[in-house]
């Protein structure tokens, strides 16, 4: 078994009830335990600006599946909750982002998909969830909460699970 992080991201639709079913799914598909899950954060929007903002959480799980399978099967959940790659731009909005963050100690670098997530330590949007569930996990030998401190948590904030009240 491996542990993989995931990153979760999207700005169009209900997006905190998308993560919700979308989470379960991976898990079955990828034949993998949900390790730990983050609270969903309300996020600027990065890169393209003129967007409405996102909702990001992250995930860490156990999974049989190798990193390629596993990016194959995210995805598929992508396009069962509405994504179409062929109709978005790069920054722009989206239903629901699913990035493979790190799988172990993995190191790759394919067009297809680099290991560790080669802008992850620019991104305050992955590193606040991330350094929730994983303060401690070193990823390229930096420790998630050293990385956090080096980025900016400008107008992050955590949202109440859903379905809870505020
Ligand atoms: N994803 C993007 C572009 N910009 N900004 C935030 N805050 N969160 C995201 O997940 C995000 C983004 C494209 O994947
Ligand atoms: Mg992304
Ligand atoms: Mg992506």
């Amino acid at each position: 078994m491996a542990s993989a992080l995931i990153a979760l991201g999207g700005n169009v639709g209900d997006v905190q009830a998308s993560f919700q079913r979308a989470i379960p799914e991976i898990c079955r598909r990828a034949q993998a335990r949900l390790e730990a899950r983050s609270a969903d954060y309300l996020t600027p929007p990065w890169g393209e600006t003129q967007q409405p903002p996102f909702i990001n959480a992250c995930i860490a799980i156990e999974t049989q599946l190798d990193p390629h399978a596993l990016l194959a099967t995210l995805h598929e959940v992508e396009r069962m909750f509405g994504r179409d790659r062929a109709q978005e731009s790069r920054w722009g909005p989206r239903t629901l982002d699913l990035d493979l963050i790190a799988y172990d100690d993995v190191a790759i670098d394919t067009p297809e998909l680099s290991l560790p997530h080669p802008r992850l330590f620019e991104r305050g949007f992955v590193l606040v969830p991330l350094a929730e569930i994983a303060p401690d996990r070193l990823i390229a030998g930096r420790r998630i909460r050293d990385a956090l401190a080096n980025v900016s948590h400008d107008g992050i904030t955590r949202l109440p699970a859903p379905g809870q009240p505020s």
